[in-house]
């Protein structure tokens, strides 16, 4: 019998923020860029569950988020300490599992199964990991535990906030088939609109589907698509290398002033580690740029995607964007371009083969 627990930190940027902000807690907050009393650009990275009962939700405008909320803490992202603190959780989980694999900032999966007997006996060891963050690192998180993958991490969604989520074997296909089709894993907008006009709404109506006809229509992913809505997913727990952030420097030999050099020389960076995230088959939430001036006063500037993507283009347009608040004329000497929340490609980019 295979034990697979998905942990998913809890509005992590945000939670993180609750840590050493104490006097925020329980109070609406979100993460993102300043929303200037609604004038402000941006998006809204992730906010805590106060700020979700205001409809506040990642990817939002932060002008929009404002005037939901107006009484809502915006805090600027500060990337390195979610990340010392990723490492932090990441280093107390792996202790937990017999294979381990990270597949974002606050998510991995763990599998446990050579150390557990049963789900009462996983569910115990669920609290103890819950216990163990929340001790050491004042953090909450939700976890989803099944015999597969799939399961535990649609469990987990299930289980938030701050909960566990047992999906036992035998009883994935009920788990799954009221659910709205666009809650699978690997259902995106594009795969959800073409189902809905098949009629199929619910993953239970997808589970029931002709498999011969999905493959028709989604080319071998068809299969996967019919394998999932069964609550079927044979993959493993797989040990990945540690890859957080992918970025790029470059120092210019003559202190450069032209913005229009300093902007072919970011987009260059952009290109080259846009290269290498692609290679390793990820995909970016966040952009940031760094400039060190002549006398060295350093800035970073950062920008968060709705969703998460591995496209060129939309890189280019980010750091283009980010580019236009750098101070005009004054002389720059060192530049740098990171590409942070990074996850691994999912279903969603194999469809991309299939709808382009
Ligand atoms: P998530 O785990 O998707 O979200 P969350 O941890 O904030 O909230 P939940 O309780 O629902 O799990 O993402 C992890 C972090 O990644 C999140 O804290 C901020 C960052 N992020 C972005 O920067 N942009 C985004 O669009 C999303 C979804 C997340
Ligand atoms: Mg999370």
């Amino acid at each position: 019998m295979r034990i697979i627990f998905l942990v998913d930190m809890d509005y992590f940027f945000a939670a993180c923020e609750e840590v050493r902000r104490p006097e925020i807690r329980g109070k609406p907050v979100a993460v993102g860029a300043d929303p200037k009393a609604g004038k402000g650009r941006g998006v809204v990275m992730t906010c805590n569950y106060e700020a979700r009962k205001y409809g506040i939700k990642s990817g939002m405008p932060v002008s929009k988020a404002y005037f939901l909320c107006k009484d809502c803490i915006f805090i600027e992202p500060d990337f390195d300490y979610y990340e010392r603190t990723s490492g932090k959780v990441m280093d107390i989980l792996r202790g937990y599992a017999d294979k381990f694999e990270q597949v974002s900032i606050d998510e991995a999966y763990l599998d446990a199964s050579n150390r557990l007997g049963s789900y009462e006996e996983a569910e115990t060891y669920a609290k103890r990991i819950k216990d163990r963050i929340m001790e050491e690192l004042g953090l909450p998180c939700s976890i989803g535990i099944s015999y597969n993958k799939l399961l535990a991490k649609m469990a987990c969604q299930e289980a938030k906030p701050n909960g566990i989520k047992i999906v036992r074997e035998g009883e994935g296909k009920k788990f799954l088939e009221n659910m709205d089709i666009g809650e699978l894993y690997g259902v995106g907008k594009k795969i959800r609109e073409k189902l809905e006009k098949e009629g199929i709404k619910t993953i239970g109506q997808l589970a029931k589907s002709n498999v011969i006809e999905l493959v028709e229509k989604f080319g071998k992913y068809g299969i996967e698509l019919y394998n999932y809505s069964n609550g079927i997913d044979e993959s493993e727990v797989v040990e990945n290398y540690e890859v957080k952030s992918i970025g790029r420097e470059y120092t210019f030999e003559k202190d450069e002033a032209d913005l229009k050099n300093i902007t072919s020389k970011y987009l260059e960076l952009c290109d080259e580690a846009i290269k290498e995230l692609k290679s390793k088959g990820f995909e970016f939430k966040t952009v940031t740029i760094k400039v060190r001036y002549y006398d060295f006063e350093e800035h970073i500037k950062s920008t968060s995607m709705a969703s998460p993507s591995d496209s060129e283009e939309a890189a280019r347009k980010c750091i283009s964007s980010l580019v236009n608040g750098i101070e005009k004329g004054k002389k720059v000497r060192k530049i740098g371009v990171r590409f942070g929340g990074l996850v691994k490609a999912l279903g969603q980019k194999k469809l991309s083969l299939y709808f382009s």
